[in-house]
């Protein structure tokens, strides 16, 4: 790798010292980005669509462009708002109030958005599913949250198992002629159209809950992650400084709505700050994405590193039919950065990937890399202003630089979650000592930049040294034969545990023995001898999560023969 640093850029987080810009930042300074910091009046619905469709320079300015291989539709911030208070009409008029459960089992469409922001004007909550879920994924979120509705397809309805789920009272339908004779089921195109445009808005209390997201840890059932309206404040500012928008960008983020980045970063960060949000629809391919943004001409994206590698894999000459050449900003978010990715983006795009560090519990990004900082590849960057994090051992101890421990954020910060579904214990036990537990081991180096080395399940123990999963699979992805890695610990009596890697190949490149040989001495050259992998084996695929993480776990299962735990966000 040619770069330790890539140097800054220009951008709108640009006090050139990020110290005095750390010192000088203060949250109170935010509130009054809001109205409500006037009125008193809050909800976060109104902060994202309604001001700006009371606009009269932003009311026709596109707030949504919806793209899908059967469907393409632009949605202004005036519609928007329309068609979310039509949809708040629909739930008022089947009693929905403050504070009830809402989910919302569908695919990315307009009428997700408008039904999304119907439950937040009614001063519901809402809860967002994987349209992937299978029956007992959905089932166990529903059964938790006690949810009483459910927005959902004709097609999606039948892994819905409603008479087995007693508080589920009534089911919006949208689809084209959906079958609503049976009690309890509603049309929602029906009732859309026969709804007022207008709607009195829940004003609610900035603590009052707006979203539950639900998360898988590594053992038990999902848990419900409690999220409350002022978690606003971060996603604004997030948006603004991290992913850098301005009011006349064109901005994508690709994740899904039922994965926390696509609701902070997919709907409250971009329509907070008034921006474009664009959303494709249909099965990921590098022609579709590279298409997409030359079509809607996408300035700013966010992704994943599980999609910079597919598009890596590709190669450069997938992207060169397409004039990207509006894009401006890339940030990615979800798994470590590899370097490789960087130094690859830096080529294909002649852009810097901003590496953002962040999860479900925290609501919003807390880590990052900003436009207007030096980056070190490999690194997930610096704390946000206002944000305070450290390592810290296992008795809540601050540790010096440089000393792998625990990741750890002082508590609280605006976007925090709340609670845990129905389990404050389970909630307690994220806190020590005034600290959140990340469950994610790091260190920091002398200048304040942090680094990942893995989930604390993950990290590998051998012959005595600790070993990030992270950095293995990095090297790992180097070499030119190897698309993706998952790397585990596998117990050996002797070295406490080995490195084993499994490894898909990229096109071209055919498994065997010299190649894995070969494969081997690259990382033990290239990282260390300890570092290199004792067995190698080559996968068809690597396993991941719907928001495309390795799931270590599951190949460690699959290697011990163990049982495999909650697989729900197992992707296909
Ligand atoms: C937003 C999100 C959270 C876990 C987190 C960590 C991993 C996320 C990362 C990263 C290294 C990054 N993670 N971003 N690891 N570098 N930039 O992903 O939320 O799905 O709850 O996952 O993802 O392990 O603890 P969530």
């Amino acid at each position: 790798m040619n770069m330790q640093r890539i140097e800054v850029k220009e951008g709108n987080f640009n006090l050139k010292d990020y110290q005095e810009a750390y010192k000088q930042f203060d949250w109170e300074d935010v509130k009054k980005e809001f109205s409500w910091s006037e009125t008193g009046k809050v909800n976060i619905a109104y902060e994202a669509v309604d001001r700006h469709a009371e606009n009269p320079d932003k009311a026709d300015q596109d707030a949504l462009i919806y793209s899908a291989p059967d469907r393409e539709e632009h949605v202004t911030f005036s519609q928007l708002k329309k068609s979310s208070n039509q949809f708040a009409n629909v739930l008022s008029s089947h009693g929905i109030e403050k504070g009830d459960r809402v989910f919302l089992f569908m695919p990315r469409s307009p009428e997700f958005y408008s039904a999304f922001f119907g439950i937040l004007k009614v001063g519901a909550i809402a809860g967002p599913l994987f349209e992937a879920f299978m029956e007992q994924a959905v089932r166990d979120r529903l059964e938790d949250s006690e949810a009483t509705m459910l927005i959902t397809t004709p097609e999606l309805l039948e892994r819905v198992p409603y008479s087995e789920l007693p508080h589920l009272k009534q089911i919006v339908l949208v689809g084209e002629d959906p079958e609503t004779n049976e009690e309890g089921f509603i049309d929602f195109h029906k009732e859309m159209n026969q709804a007022s445009e207008s709607f009195d808005m829940e004003w609610v209390d900035l603590e009052d809950g707006m979203l539950l997201h639900y998360t898988s840890g590594s053992t038990g059932k999902p848990k419900g992650v409690y999220h409350v309206h002022n978690a606003m404040l971060q996603h604004y500012q997030t948006t603004k400084w991290v992913l850098d928008v301005k009011e006349d960008d064109v901005y994508w983020c690709t994740a899904d709505p039922g994965w926390v980045t696509g609701t902070s970063y997919g709907i409250f960060g971009p329509w907070l700050n008034g921006v474009t949000n664009v959303i494709v629809g249909g099965r990921f391919s590098p022609e579709n994405w590279y298409k997409a943004i030359q079509d809607h001409g996408v300035t700013v994206w966010y992704s994943a590193p599980t999609a910079f590698r597919k598009l890596m894999s590709a190669g450069e000459e997938a992207v060169k039919p397409f004039d990207i050449s509006k894009l401006r900003h890339i940030a990615s978010v979800g798994e470590p950065l590899n370097p490789e990715v960087i130094a690859w983006g830096l080529d294909a795009f002649k852009l810097r990937i901003h590496d953002t560090w962040w999860m479900t519990e925290t609501g919003a990004q807390l880590i990052c890399n900003y436009p207007a900082m030096e980056m070190k590849p490999g690194s997930m960057g610096k704390p946000f202003p206002g944000i305070v994090a450290s390592i810290i051992d296992n008795e809540g101890n601050e540790l010096p630089p440089n000393q792998m421990g625990n990741l750890a954020i002082k508590a609280p910060w605006p976007s925090m979650m709340r609670a845990i579904w129905e389990r404050p214990e389970k909630f307690e036990s994220y806190f020590l000592n005034g600290w959140y537990i990340s469950g994610d081991s790091a260190y920091y180096d002398e200048e304040g930049y942090f680094w990942f080395q893995g989930r604390l399940d993950d990290v590998i123990n051998t012959s005595g040294e600790r070993v990030g999963p992270f950095e293995v699979e990095s090297k790992l992805i180097e070499h030119e034969a190897v698309a993706e890695a998952g790397v585990i610990g596998k117990p050996d009596p002797e070295r406490g545990e080995i490195i084993k890697a499994f490894i898909t190949l990229n096109e071209g490149y055919q498994e065997s023995d010299e190649l894995l040989e070969d494969i081997r001495q690259f990382v033990k050259k290239g990282l260390s001898a300890h570092a290199a992998p004792r067995e190698l084996e080559v996968k068809d695929k690597i396993p991941k999560t719907r928001s495309g993480k390795i799931m270590r776990r599951l190949l460690k299962s699959w290697e011990l023969g163990l049982p495999t735990g909650d697989l729900s966000t197992l992707d296909e």
